[in-house]
């Protein structure tokens, strides 16, 4: 039986990726800021709707440039529910997360509970769009407004997400992207920053008309570099190579494609699971999901875990994306309470899901987690 994997990069014809290499290779420009790299932030940006794009190495790194940019500090106030790297760019930082519950229509950090969090350390609220579904933006913004503080999204799954008819990246001071191979618009490695000052002003000769956010943005992905000779500030190695850039755009001019793919599986998933009633993220009206992944709550952990060993012994490959709890790692001192996110860590799996997988595929996926559930049921 052939395996299935949780996810799959998506592959353009190699053709495509070649001819589109080979433009960098007959330029002799490889990285640093290269064409390829500037066309490609001008197509994501117009592509998503959003009001800037900077591309970096990769969604981590986003996160790093993004805390140094709003100058996050002391306490900053996150969701135990992301991927590792939300909580520790944080640490990287020397900043000091706090953990907020999060919901359980949407597993993302809930609103409600953030200002019993807040005391005179806080800078930042460091929150994300779990499997591409928005927080709840406008509650977080009044909050952020009452207490003077910053806002960043990690956006890392949100390709292609909307809210209210806008690029979901357009919410909160920055937005992070992922461009990983496993994300469902990828350059292999990846990431992007998106700034919401859209206010450009002239800066200077060299810089022209840009937002004072985006200027440090781009000192910060580049060594702190302000000409050759000259720096302002202190910056990393954020920047990312042309071979990247060439694999996404190529990969962008599939983007169509790749997302109504994924509402074919998502439909199939929903039809053949659904009499199981398993807990699934609530999408608003005002939301335009990207589908980007299939998560589903079962009941308990254990009847988690008996999927996932019984997925495992046909060769399918679910993953417990995200567990554990984010609070809970070891070198974390102050978990906080947030037993929604305890609950939820534990009895989440996402299911495959990526471009081609069959239908076929998924009936076989559906009926071993239906078997699997209604004997575990049965038995407990
Ligand atoms: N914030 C959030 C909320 C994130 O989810 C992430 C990353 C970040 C920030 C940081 O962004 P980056 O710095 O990564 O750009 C994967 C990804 O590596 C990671 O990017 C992603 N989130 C996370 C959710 O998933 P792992 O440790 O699960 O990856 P791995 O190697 O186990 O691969 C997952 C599956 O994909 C496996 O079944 C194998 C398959 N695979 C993977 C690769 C790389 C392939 O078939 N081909 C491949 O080339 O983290």
């Amino acid at each position: 039986m052939s395996k299935i994997l949780v996810t799959k990069p998506f592959q353009a014809p190699f053709a495509e990726v070649s001819a589109e290499i080979k433009k960098a290779w007959d330029a002799s420009w490889l990285t640093n800021n290269g064409p390829l790299l500037r066309q490609l932030e001008v197509q994501m940006r117009d592509a998503l709707g959003a009001n800037d794009c900077a591309v970096v190495g990769n969604g981590t790194i986003a996160l790093q440039i993004a805390l140094r940019a709003v100058e996050a500090s002391g306490e900053i106030i996150t969701t135990p529910f992301s991927y590792v790297a939300t909580t520790t760019s944080i640490i990287w930082e020397q900043a000091t997360p706090v953990f907020v519950d999060i919901e359980s229509k949407t597993f993302n950090i809930d609103p409600a509970k953030i200002e019993a969090a807040i005391t005179p350390k806080t800078t930042t609220i460091l929150a994300t769009h779990v499997f591409g579904v928005p927080c709840d933006v406008e509650a977080i913004e009044a909050i952020a407004k009452r207490h003077d503080l910053k806002v960043i999204y990690d956006a890392a799954h949100c390709f292609g997400t909307k809210y209210k008819g806008q690029s979901i990246l357009n919410y909160g001071d920055i937005s992070t992207l992922s461009m990983h191979a496993t994300k469902l618009f990828h350059s292999v490695e990846g990431g992007a920053v998106f700034v919401n000052d859209t206010e450009a002003q002239k800066i200077d000769a060299i810089t022209g008309e840009v937002s004072p956010l985006r200027f440090s943005i781009d000192r910060l992905r580049n060594f702190g570099h302000y000409g050759p000779e000259k720096f302002e500030g202190i910056g990393i190695n954020g920047k990312n190579s042309e071979l990247h850039a060439a694999v996404g755009l190529v990969n962008l001019r599939y983007i169509d494609e790749i997302l109504a793919d994924r509402k074919r599986q998502h439909e199939k998933y929903d039809g053949l699971l659904a009499e199981l009633a398993l807990g699934k993220p609530e999408i608003s009206e005002n939301v335009e999901w990207n589908q980007s992944y299939y998560p589903v709550v079962f009941q308990s952990q254990e009847e988690a875990l008996a999927v996932l060993k019984a997925l495992e012994k046909e060769q399918v490959f679910a993953r417990r994306y995200f567990y554990p709890a984010l609070n809970t790692l070891k070198y974390i001192m102050e978990p906080g309470d947030t037993p929604v996110a305890a609950q939820v860590s534990k009895s989440i799996l996402c299911l495959p899901l990526y471009f081609g997988l069959e239908n076929q595929q998924i009936a076989r996926i559906c009926a071993d987690v239906v078997a699997t559930v209604q004997q575990f049921r049965a038995q407990n």
